[in-house]
């Protein structure tokens, strides 16, 4: 029932994986060190003797990196090849607009095919099947990402890239699409069409959705609605892109590629470790890149890691709970703190509200209220959204109900959280 790209890899002792690990960082940190001053400096006023260095054992000894250092070392600074070496980049801009890079050689571009692969393969993918692809190609990592593991997993490859719903279904219907991915909003976008339209999509048997943070609640109807088994894939920019990790069909948390990336989860505040099952910030270091491999990435996810034992699939490698948020997304809301998922999930417990929705966060003078605005059904009241979040949260901020279809929809990462500044003089405010 289960398959592997790469057994030998996936099912690795942990033992072999902690020595694995130990022996890679140890030659990262040397790499990286001898490889661009960058990297020298900053271990140097950490006190850290890259040639010395201790192992994993020491790894709260290694400085964090953050999305500032990428911006701040834009385009190239903490590159360690020669760029007349590299063969691809991907990009990310963020709220700051300063974009954050990662340039690949064509080694990092097989250890991206070979981790993307082994989730298609643990997903369930065989060779042949078709895939479709529906992030957006382009600078924006999901696409290729995508792409390279498909080859490697010897998929029929559908790149449509992001948009155009309505030919999106005609070809996952005419070619027999069997694997879609598609960034989580998107994957709502086309159930919605599919449903206005009274269409199916018959071959569709595995979706693998990510980019965002998303609710049981709404996985829940992505696999109802679709009729299909739902992957939780991880991923980012900055440690080389999507598919550092996913869940198995047990679904029992993200399994990340533990020969290729070491996960810490830290106090967000204070850096320190915390234990397994506790939530706090994850932390990446990519063990196996040669561009660019981060050390100690301070991600702003929150999350936890459940448990390093053996999963019933047969592979080794740790398990993430599924992201609750970005830790710069937490709310805090009449003394309330919240991720945006947990207003998701309360929302969609209620029958014939859609996964549609705003949340509005006014400030006026420094104190914050909410605001949230979703779409719904014929015959769901605003008395029954009160109810629900004040069940669920603690209080009822104010909202409107909207008809099917009138909120905006995008085609990439959705738009949720709207920051608005309110004066005395005015009542509506100014939208940041
Ligand atoms: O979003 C990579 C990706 C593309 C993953 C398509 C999955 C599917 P970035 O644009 O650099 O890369 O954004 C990375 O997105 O730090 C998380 O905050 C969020 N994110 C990614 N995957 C998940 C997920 C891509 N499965 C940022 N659950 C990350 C929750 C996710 N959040």
């Amino acid at each position: 029932m289960f398959q592997y790209l790469n057994e030998e890899a996936e099912t690795l002792s942990r033992e072999k994986i902690e020595a694995l690990q130990d022996e890679r960082l140890k030659r990262i940190v040397a790499y990286t060190a001898k490889s661009n001053p960058w990297y020298a400096e900053r271990f140097r006023k950490a006190g850290v003797d890259p040639l010395n260095f201790g192992g994993i054992k020491e790894i709260t000894k290694l400085p964090f990196c953050s999305k500032a250092d990428f911006r701040e070392q834009y385009p190239l600074g903490m590159c360690c090849v020669p760029r007349n070496t590299l063969a691809e980049m991907h990009m990310s801009s963020g709220s700051t607009g300063t974009p954050v890079v990662m340039p690949s050689t064509a080694y990092d571009l097989k250890q991206w095919a070979q981790c993307m692969g082994r989730c298609y393969v643990m997903a369930g993918a065989k060779r042949g099947d078709t895939c479709q692809i529906t992030p957006g190609f382009g600078l924006f990592n999901g696409g290729f990402g995508c792409y390279h593991g498909a080859r490697e997993a010897g998929l029929f490859i559908v790149p449509t890239g992001a948009g155009n719903t309505t030919r999106q279904i005609k070809l996952a219907q005419d070619f027999g699409t069997r694997v879609m991915v598609s960034v989580v909003s998107y994957s709502i976008r086309i159930m919605e069409l599919l449903r206005q339209t009274n269409q199916g999509l018959p071959d569709l048997k595995i979706g693998i959705f990510g980019a965002e943070s998303f609710s049981a609640e709404m996985k829940k109807r992505i696999t109802t609605g679709l009729g299909i088994d739902a992957f939780d894939i991880y991923g980012m920019t900055e440690t080389g892109g999507i598919g550092l990790g996913m869940d198995c069909p047990a679904h029992e948390g993200i399994h990340v590629w533990e020969d290729q990336y070491i996960v810490e989860v830290v106090d967000h505040e204070t850096g320190e470790p915390v234990p397994d099952g506790e939530f706090g910030e994850i932390v990446i270091t990519s063990l196996n890149r040669e561009a660019l491999p981060v050390i100690r990435f301070k991600t702003s996810d929150r999350g936890r890691i459940l448990t390093r034992k053996k999963c019933v699939c047969g592979r080794t490698h740790l398990r993430l709970d599924t992201i609750s948020g970005r830790l710069d997304d937490m709310l805090i809301i009449s003394g309330v703190n919240f991720f945006p998922t947990q207003i998701e999930q309360s929302l969609l417990k209620i029958p014939g509200v859609l996964p549609n929705y705003q949340i509005i966060i006014r400030d006026r003078h420094g104190i914050k209220s909410l605001r949230i605005n979703v779409e719904a059904e014929p015959g769901v009241t605003g008395f029954m959204v009160e109810k629900q979040l004040k069940e669920d949260l603690g209080f009822s901020p104010e909202g409107d109900i909207y008809k099917p279809g009138e909120l905006p929809r995008s085609e990439g990462k959705a738009k949720r959280i709207f920051y608005e500044t309110l004066d005395d003089n005015s009542s509506k405010g100014e939208t940041k």
